[in-house]
């Protein structure tokens, strides 16, 4: 999400392939451009930047610059983390997997048991992991009113325009309000931070305005699999 909405925000044509292959650091997302791949969201975007001689960072000040960045890293390294936590280790979201899991039947059991040992594995080297799914639910409430008091009434995350960071935020709120819908995590950011409810829905109509249809019209996503998209929709 983080890296289709910055394609779609510097208008960059692309075509999505959700064939489920990893990149080479074992990782999704990745880009291949000509013979050329690139992996992880961050670098893919760093690229895209140099190639195309583009910069969505142009209008912050160093500060903002510097601020944008220390969010980054709250929403990817930490913030993250928490959802995978309550989704993969609180039992009381198996029902919500099981609707979204791509393994139905006994599968999906081989499937939580997979996901969630490399979770509770990848969240240990973190440190996160180490604290219990309460504790983590604690941290995972202080990093949603932090980026919903920062975030304010403004439009964008920065200000009045857009810029990288909302690229991020909006991919993961994604994760939070429409992957965990449902869980305590999706109601206490309704309840406590409508702001974020609406900069989400904002973002969506802007930079999604194909969402329902990309969203309804197959749960495999192979219907756009080799489309090319130019993004003309998108406002500048
Ligand atoms: N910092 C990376 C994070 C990528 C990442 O963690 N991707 C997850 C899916 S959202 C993944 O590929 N997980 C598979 C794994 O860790 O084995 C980025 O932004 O690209």
């Amino acid at each position: 999400m983080k890296l289709e909405t910055f394609l779609r925000m510097t208008k960059t044509p692309y075509m999505n392939d959700h064939s489920g292959q990893m990149s080479k650091k074992g990782k999704t997302p990745w880009i291949e451009f000509n013979d050329i791949q690139v992996a992880d969201s961050q670098f893919c975007i760093d690229f895209i930047k140099k190639k195309r001689g583009m910069d969505l960072n142009t209008a912050l000040s160093v500060e903002q610059r510097s601020i944008a960045r220390a969010f980054l890293k709250l929403i990817e390294e930490n913030f993250y983390w928490t959802m995978c936590i309550e989704l993969f280790c609180n039992k009381e979201n198996i029902p919500l997997l099981k609707r979204s899991a791509p393994l139905k039947g006994p599968g999906f059991w081989l499937y939580y048991w997979f996901v969630r040992r490399a979770i509770q594995s990848a969240t240990w080297g973190h440190g996160i992991g180490r604290h219990s799914v309460e504790e983590v639910w604690c941290i995972a409430q202080s990093d949603i009113e932090a980026l919903s008091n920062f975030l304010g009434d403004k439009k964008y995350f920065m200000g009045d325009d857009p810029s990288e960071i909302d690229c991020s935020l909006f991919g993961m709120l994604t994760f939070l309000l429409v992957s965990m819908q449902g869980t305590r995590y999706e109601a206490f950011t309704k309840e406590h931070h409508p702001n974020l409810v609406s900069y989400f829905q904002r973002m969506k109509v802007t930079y999604w305005p194909d969402w329902d249809t990309l969203t309804t019209s197959s749960d495999k996503f192979t219907n756009d699999h080799g489309k090319l998209y130019f993004t003309e929709n998108i406002p500048e």
